[in-house]
């Protein structure tokens, strides 16, 4: 490895003065602008894992929901998952690093992770349609190749696929092909197969209105669509020919404003869903006759989900350790719901799909959703073998609830949260249980609640505890959070600094809109 050749290059990405970035919740994330020098090294880091790891590693360039002016990165580790935290602070030191010092910091980085600097290393690579993507992951590539790493580039995908194709190329074909055809050819069948299932008398003309954010999601649905088109009609909206990517739409958007997108034509009791900018979130929604707007967020999607699995394991008589997981955002209504009707256990994580991803990988299954509708499940190796050994083995229907089970493992993409996969899981169980919207919905009702944004001199005052539901410092914060959530009915509130942005989030609920609203704000007052 020459690190001289490195320099000289570098000096073609070369970093700002005194720009410091920090690798946070999601990777990178800035002004494209500022981006380019953190590309080029985030290309060399990736080779550096993937000599350690001897496996593929994978770099995705996007910014999610952010603004199409903003861009971001974030490297993808050998089973689809997340950069593991120690690299992410390797990440920092080399992105903060002035160019002269850049050798030092690759050798230190080397040295201390044991990397050997004789080891092939292979990074794939993927983009979203924001109008810098291409050139910044030029620039990883050029990282890459400047310390002799092998690369594929995927060109346009969505965040998850990217994930997925990483999780496949490790794998030795176990999880799949590590193909765009793979990857619809792995989620369409097993949709079909699903969906097949479904009794005549439900409703055969099934379709769903999809707003797309004016991102990726809308072009990789339409070259999957003819896939499974028998089973669903996919109607795509904000699909990117007209409007600005993730403005007044997509997952975040509907979200945090609890109302439908822009540029989507929604009918009474239609069932619609929203993506993200890069497709690894999604939100259900509907409005009903007297015009409401009603939102079936992450968690909803949670309940329905581990309902039907464990309808499933029920039927073909196994018992399995089902766990979902959640962060403080979840609604207290589903939380609630998933322990005492459903009398699933439930856990609570760090905001960040990292940490329900690895604590939903302690159960047979684990089944995670953040309330803005990033999540998936997981199946442990063990289940999937005995499952599939299961479905050859039972006959009437323990074999058919078996062979379902099979199908639904095939159809989630367990490296990552994926709207796409989770669009379709959604589909074929509304199919299956012959449910419409709206009785899904009906499952609990959400006790309402507020977000809100502080901006403060300096977030990092704030450290939270108990997965993030109780502020240690500064002193005093917590107990006149208390002091303020026992003036209310089923009230909850915390505060948390944001991984994302300079600011600090609070979250209220309680029994009224206008008892979370004022909680919220009064919480805001002591923060702030
Ligand atoms: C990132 C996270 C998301 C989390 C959000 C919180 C990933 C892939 N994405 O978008 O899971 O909900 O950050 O943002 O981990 P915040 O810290 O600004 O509230
Ligand atoms: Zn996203």
């Amino acid at each position: 490895m020459d690190l001289e050749a490195v320099s000289k290059r570098s000096a073609f990405h070369a970093k700002p003065q005194g720009l410091i970035l920090q690798y946070g919740t999601a990777g990178f994330r800035t002004n494209a602008q500022h981006l380019d020098h953190i590309m080029f090294r985030m290309g060399l880091l990736a080779v550096l894992r993937s000599k350690q790891t001897r496996s593929t590693i994978g770099v995705m360039v996007t910014a999610s929901h952010n603004p199409e002016e903003d861009n971001g990165v974030k490297l993808i580790d050998p089973l689809g998952e997340m950069l593991a935290p120690s690299w992410e602070e390797h990440a920092t030191c080399l992105a903060s690093a002035e160019e002269q010092d850049m050798p030092g910091v690759l050798g230190a980085i080397m040295e201390k992770e044991a990397v050997d600097p004789q080891q092939a290393a292979f990074v794939v690579i993927g983009r979203d349609t924001r109008p810098s993507s291409e050139k910044l992951s030029q620039s990883v590539i050029d990282g890459v190749t400047v310390l002799g790493g092998q690369f594929h580039d995927y060109g346009l995908l969505t965040t998850p696929q990217l994930h997925y194709m990483v999780y496949c190329r490790n794998s030795g074909g176990r999880y799949g092909k590590a193909t765009i055809e793979g990857y619809c050819q792995k989620l369409s069948k097993a949709f079909v197969d699903l969906t097949k299932q479904v009794s005549c008398s439900g409703d055969e003309n099934r379709s769903v209105k999809v707003d797309c954010a004016n991102g990726i999601g809308a072009l990789k649905l339409k070259e999957m669509a003819h896939y499974f088109s028998q089973g669903l009609s996919v109607q795509l909206f904000n699909d990117g020919t007209e409007g600005r990517l993730n403005h007044l739409c997509g997952a975040d958007f509907v979200k945090s404003h609890q109302k439908p997108p822009q540029g989507m034509e929604m009918k009474s009791d239609e069932r619609c869903c929203s993506f993200d900018g890069d497709a690894d979130r999604i939100v259900y929604y509907y409005s009903d006759a007297d015009g409401h707007f009603h939102l079936l967020d992450g968690d909803k999607i949670a309940t329905l989900i581990s309902s039907f699995l464990k309808e499933l394991l029920l039927e073909i008589g196994e018992s399995l350790s089902i766990g979902v997981v959640q962060t403080a955002y979840a609604n207290g209504s589903s939380t609630r719901y998933l322990e005492e009707v459903m009398k699933v256990p439930v856990y609570c994580t760090k905001t960040g799909v990292k940490h329900l991803h690895h604590k939903a990988q302690e159960f047979d299954i684990g089944v995670y959703f953040e309330a803005n509708g990033h999540g998936t499940a997981v199946f442990s190796e063990a289940v999937e073998v005995k499952i599939k050994r299961l479905a050859q083995e039972l006959e009437d229907e323990k074999g058919k609830a078996a062979k379902m089970l099979v199908s639904i493992i095939d159809l989630f993409n367990q490296a990552t949260g994926d709207a796409i996969s989770d669009m379709l899981v959604i589909e074929a169980i509304l199919a299956l249980k012959g449910l419409t919207v709206q009785q899904w919905d009906a499952l609990y009702v959400d006790l309402p609640n507020r977000q809100l944004k502080v901006k403060v001199a300096d977030r990092r005052v704030i450290s939270t505890t108990d997965a993030e539901r109780q502020a240690l410092t500064p002193p005093g914060l917590q107990e006149a959070i208390n002091d303020l959530v026992k003036k209310y009915k089923l009230a909850r509130a915390f505060v948390r600094p944001s991984g994302t942005e300079d600011i600090v989030r609070v979250y209220a609920e309680a029994d009224s809109q206008e008892s979370a609203d004022r909680l919220a704000y009064e919480v805001s007052l002591v923060v702030f």
